[in-house]
Parts: structure tokens; C-alpha cells; sequence
């Protein structure tokens, strides 16, 4: 008979999950066992086990399949929280195995016990600890299904250390049918109704676009229906952002000019999004809880509709399948084409390049404009969180293929671990992480299985010796009182050539001029930027954009 960590693995390999990411522990050497010798699973070993869990979730993105990461208990566990937190902010399925103390300690406060259960509650879609061998089965099927469904998110599976190593009598589960829903038909008459006659109609689509298929069908349905659309927080990607449909990003918090001109949209028609804190600017967009405009909200997730905003038309079904059901659109009213003229502006002036004449490095904007002009099409960006990234989301045309991993949840850290996951996943696309040094130094070390896999990241770190978002922050509030915000650096280039990257610094504007051959080699770079504090504290007194 199989063990129980055999079915697991097996249970993976049939659901075409090839890959897993893990720091190993002696908790869980029976769920590592059975990955010996395989060669339909890579299994890839981390450095710590955030980095593991955030490979996951960017190895989810570019799959479609769940992200999975494997810790051990107690410390490898607590190291792991901050994937099940991303997972569930950012919607993405994610399965996190525990090896737990073994079953007849469970609930002794045994060393490094935990209970998962408590610990990841709240934050995990669902919670499971397998005291029964002949239950894994059971936990399994429910485990993907959970992950994958509505919004997906994380699941997280504990399993006692001798529980791995016992036989079962269960069997390796096989994927199972996915029920399909169609939407109302008089929701999509209704539907057909409100976009034939708005004068002022927009799109806000979100993370339920997240596949080429979706993304085409989204692109053609604007075009077909000649209506605008503007990106939840941090989709760039979902859309050709240099398209005259495309009216931007909700971000942040978006400039007030933008924001009237959002404010006289008649009909919004949210797709595959969560109207959440960020993409409703603070609940404030559109107007709690009747909007001030029509409202239809279209999510596979009936649970993720008209939970603060009260919907006109709800559909719930995948927007692909709502999309399919409107046919053929009807003549789109002649004010349209004002309508989607003034969005434009409002787009084209938050994505100007602001030029800021300062004395002590560069504007990293000046850097994101030029690698935003020379990404290859088929470029992966992954970014970290920190206040270089506010000009990656500005500036940057994102237009797919090329895809934008960023942290939803704003969780530094993420975009080392997220370049590897891309580089493993899609080797022959140009794989760029902007990232800060302070997020660098939290989960860099990753990088060293990029060393080890021989993947040519392209790392553009912003070196600027401070928290930078934090210190915008702390002078708004206290201005002139810096405190806990500063910090000196080792020195990143050793550490970049340590990794077996070349390393080039640039610190002028004449040595900016290497960087898109830089981008373009095929050797992993490592591209440190003296970032200029001046043009970051000088653009936020000037109104710049908000910061995380
Ligand atoms: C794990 C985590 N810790 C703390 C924060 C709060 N935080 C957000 S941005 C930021 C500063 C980022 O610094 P750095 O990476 O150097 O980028 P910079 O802002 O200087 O461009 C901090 C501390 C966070 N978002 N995530």
C-alpha cells in the first residue's frame, strides 16, 4: 500500500502540478521521499520559506495551476505566513504543506508545535491537519477544489510526521469535473440594454482575466462595444496599456483630476474583479453602497458580488463565458468617443516621465522609462514593494504577452523569489525584477537558486540606503524627524556577483545608455542603481504618487 506522502505527491503529479518549492524539515522527510527520483516534479530548494511560498504564487500566475510549497513545522511554518497572507490577498491558489510533530504529541505543546489551524484560520480559505491515514483522499480532493474555486486562494494541509510515513488505503485522486455556471439570461438582455445605451460606460477588470484566452476575449469585447476600461490594483498586464481603451490603473490612490473624470461614468461594469480597499480607492469609488452610476458585477464568484456595493445587474460566471453570451453589440452612442478622449488625457498625464533635475544619482523613474521603452514583448516584470515601484505601475506600456507579477498584498520581498519562479517556469523569456534594497535584502538570497538553475534574471535594484516609502510617510507626518527608516548597506555588488551575476552600477545618465543591452544579453545581470533620494522626497512634496 501507498503512503500517505506517496498519494500526496502522486495527487499533485495528476493534477500537472510539476513543480514544488521548499525549505526541507525532519517533519516532513516522508513527504519528501516520495519526490526522490522523480522526474514530473521538479522540486526546488529554497533559502528561507517565504521565498518558497512567494515562488509559489508567482509559479501560480504563470501556470494556472495551484502554487505549491512544502515547510516544515513551527519556525518553517511561521517563516511561510507571509505566502498564506499574499495568497489571500492576491487571489491566488496556493497549497502549503506542514510537516506536523508527530500524531500522539499533537496538542502536548510539543516542540515547535503549532496549531495550524488557529494560527492560519483567518487568513488560509481552509485549514486541514490529517490525524487519519485514510483520510488524506478526502482532505486532497477538497484541498485543490478549495484553492481553486471563486476566489482562489490558500489552503493549508498539516500532516503529522509518522501520518506521511503510514500506509493508506485511499487512492491518488484524479482531477474532478469543475462545475461551469452560464449566466441569467435576462441579466446578460438586461446587460446588452445598459451598454447600448451609456454614454459614458467603463470596465474595471480585474484578476479573473488572468489567462491569454481571457485577456483576448476582454480586449475584443471593448473593441467590439467601444468601451473604455480601466485595470484593478496592479493588472497592468491584463490589457495593451499604449490602446486607446485602456484608461489606467486604480491604484493607490489616483490623482483627483482622474478621478472626476471616473466619477461621471454612468455605467460600470466591474469584470473578474474583488471590489476591494485599493481598486475602490478607499471605498469611495464608485459611491458606497448605491453607486452613483449603474453597477454590473460580473465574477465566477457569487460570494464576491454586492458585498459592499449594491449591483444593477449580477452575474456570476467567468467573465469569458458572460462575454460569449452579449453577441453581437449594437451601434455605441456617438458621446463615446469624447468619453474615452478625456480618459486618455487623464492617462497619458499620469504616465509622463517627470523629469526632476537632481545632483545625487538618478531618478529611478528615469531607469523604469527606459527599460519600459526596451522590454522585450514577451517580458515577465516581477517588482518588489517600495517606492520604486510606483513609476514601474506609471510608466511602463504593459501589453500582453508581457506580464506584471506584483505583490497585491504589498508584501516586500516578493520579487526575487518571483523572477526565479518565472525564470524556472518560462526559461526563454526575458525575466526583469525591480526591486528595492530593502526588499533585496530580505528574500535575495534567493537568488541563489537562480545560481544554481542558471537562469539570466535581470535584477534592477534601486539603492537608495532607506525604507523610501516608509520615509515619504514619516515626513509627511513628522517632517524632518527620521526615525527607524535609514540603514547602510553591504556592499550589493559583491553580493550581486557572489549570485554569478555580472554586476554594473549606474549612477549617471551616460551610464544609464548600457542598460537595455543589459536587459537584452543572455547572461543573468545585476544592475544596481544609485537611486537619487533628492528626486523621491522632492516628487511626493510636489504631489507625486501615492506610495505604498
Ligand atoms: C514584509 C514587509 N515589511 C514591511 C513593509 C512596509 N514597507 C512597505 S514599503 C517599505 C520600504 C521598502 O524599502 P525598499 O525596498 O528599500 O524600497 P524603497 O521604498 O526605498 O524604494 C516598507 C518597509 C512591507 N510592505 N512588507
Amino acid at each position: 500500500m501507498p503512503t500517505v506522502g506517496q498519494i500526496i505527491i502522486d495527487t499533485l503529479a495528476a493534477h500537472g502540478i510539476d513543480r514544488v518549492f521548499c525549505v526541507p524539515g525532519e517533519s516532513y522527510l516522508g513527504l519528501l521521499d516520495p519526490l526522490f527520483g522523480r522526474d514530473d516534479i521538479d522540486t526546488v530548494v529554497c533559502r528561507h520559506e517565504s521565498g518558497a511560498g512567494f515562488m509559489a504564487l508567482a509559479d501560480a500566475r504563470l501556470s494556472g495551476r495551484p502554487g505549491v510549497a512544502m515547510v516544515s513545522r513551527g519556525p518553517g511554518a511561521s517563516n511561510a505566513a507571509i505566502a498564506v497572507h499574499a495568497a489571500q490577498q492576491d487571489g491566488v491558489p496556493f497549497i502549503l504543506f506542514i510537516g506536523q510533530v508527530a500524531a500522539q504529541n499533537v496538542r502536548r505543546d510539543s516542540f515547535q508545535e503549532i496549531d495550524y489551524g488557529h494560527m492560519f484560520g483567518k487568513i488560509a480559505k481552509w485549514t486541514a491537519e490529517v490525524t487519519d491515514s485514510n483520510r488524506i483522499s478526502e482532505t486532497l480532493l477538497r484541498a485543490l477544489q478549495v484553492a481553486t474555486m471563486g476566489v482562489p486562494g490558500p489552503v493549508v494541509i498539516s500532516v503529522p510526521e509518522d501520518i506521511l510515513t503510514a500506509e493508506s488505503d485511499n487512492d491518488v485522486v484524479r482531477p474532478q469535473a469543475r462545475p461551469a455556471a452560464a449566466p441569467d439570461e435576462s441579466a446578460v438582455l438586461r446587460l446588452r440594454e445598459l451598454l447600448s445605451a451609456a454614454r459614458r460606460p467603463l470596465v474595471l477588470a480585474g484578476s479573473g482575466i488572468d489567462s491569454a484566452r481571457a485577456r483576448a476575449d476582454l480586449l475584443a469585447f471593448l473593441e467590439a462595444w467601444h468601451v473604455p476600461a480601466v485595470v484593478a490594483f496592479r493588472r497592468h498586464d491584463l490589457l495593451p496599456n499604449a490602446h486607446r481603451l485602456y484608461a489606467g490603473d486604480m491604484g493607490l490612490a489616483n490623482p483627483e483630476a482622474q478621478m472626476k473624470v471616473l466619477r461621471e461614468c454612468d455605467l460600470l461594469v466591474v469584470m473578474g474583479a474583488r471590489l476591494s480597499d485599493i481598486t475602490t480607492q478607499g471605498y469611495t469609488y464608485p459611491r458606497l453602497v448605491r453607486p452613483e452610476m449603474k453597477l454590473v458585477h460580473i465574477h465566477a464568484d457569487p460570494a464576491a458580488i454586492g458585498t459592499h456595493f449594491a449591483s444593477d445587474v449580477a452575474i456570476a460566471c467567468d467573465p469569458s463565458t458572460a462575454i460569449a453570451a452579449l453577441g453581437t453589440p449594437g451601434r455605441a452612442l456617438p458621446e463615446r468617443d469624447a468619453w474615452i478622449h478625456r480618459l486618455n488625457e487623464q492617462r497619458a498625464n499620469i504616465a509622463r516621465v517627470r523629469s526632476v533635475d537632481v545632483r545625487d544619482g538618478l531618478p529611478f523613474e528615469d531607469v523604469v522609462a527606459l527599460v519600459g521603452r526596451h522590454l522585450p514583448e514577451d517580458a515577465i516584470v516581477t517588482v518588489d514593494a517600495g517606492t520604486f515601484g510606483t513609476s514601474v505601475y506609471r510608466v511602463i506600456p504593459f501589453s500582453p504577452p508581457q506580464r506584471l507579477l506584483a505583490p497585491i498584498s504589498g508584501a516586500m520581498g516578493f520579487g526575487i523569489p518571483a523572477a526565479v519562479a518565472a525564470g524556472l517556469r518560462e526559461p526563454h523569456r526575458t525575466v526583469v525584477c525591480f526591486v528595492g534594497d530593502g526588499g533585496f535584502l530580505m528574500t535575495g538570497s534567493e537568488l541563489a537558486v537562480a545560481l544554481e538553475r542558471k537562469l539570466p534574471i535581470k535584477v534592477i535594484l534601486s539603492e537608495n540606503g532607506m525604507y523610501g516609502s516608509i520615509r515619504i510617510h514619516q515626513e509627511r507626518e513628522h517632517p524632518g524627524r527620521s526615525v527607524g527608516t535609514s540603514f547602510v548597506n553591504p556592499d550589493l555588488e559583491l553580493i550581486g556577483r557572489a549570485y554569478g551575476c555580472a554586476v554594473t552600477r549606474v549612477s549617471t545618465h551616460a551610464g544609464l545608455s548600457r542598460v537595455p543591452d543589459l536587459i537584452r544579453s543572455s547572461e543573468p545581470q545585476f544592475i544596481v542603481v544609485d537611486t537619487s533620494v533628492e528626486a523621491i522626497l522632492r516628487g511626493q512634496a510636489e504631489g507625486g504618487p501615492a506610495v505604498e
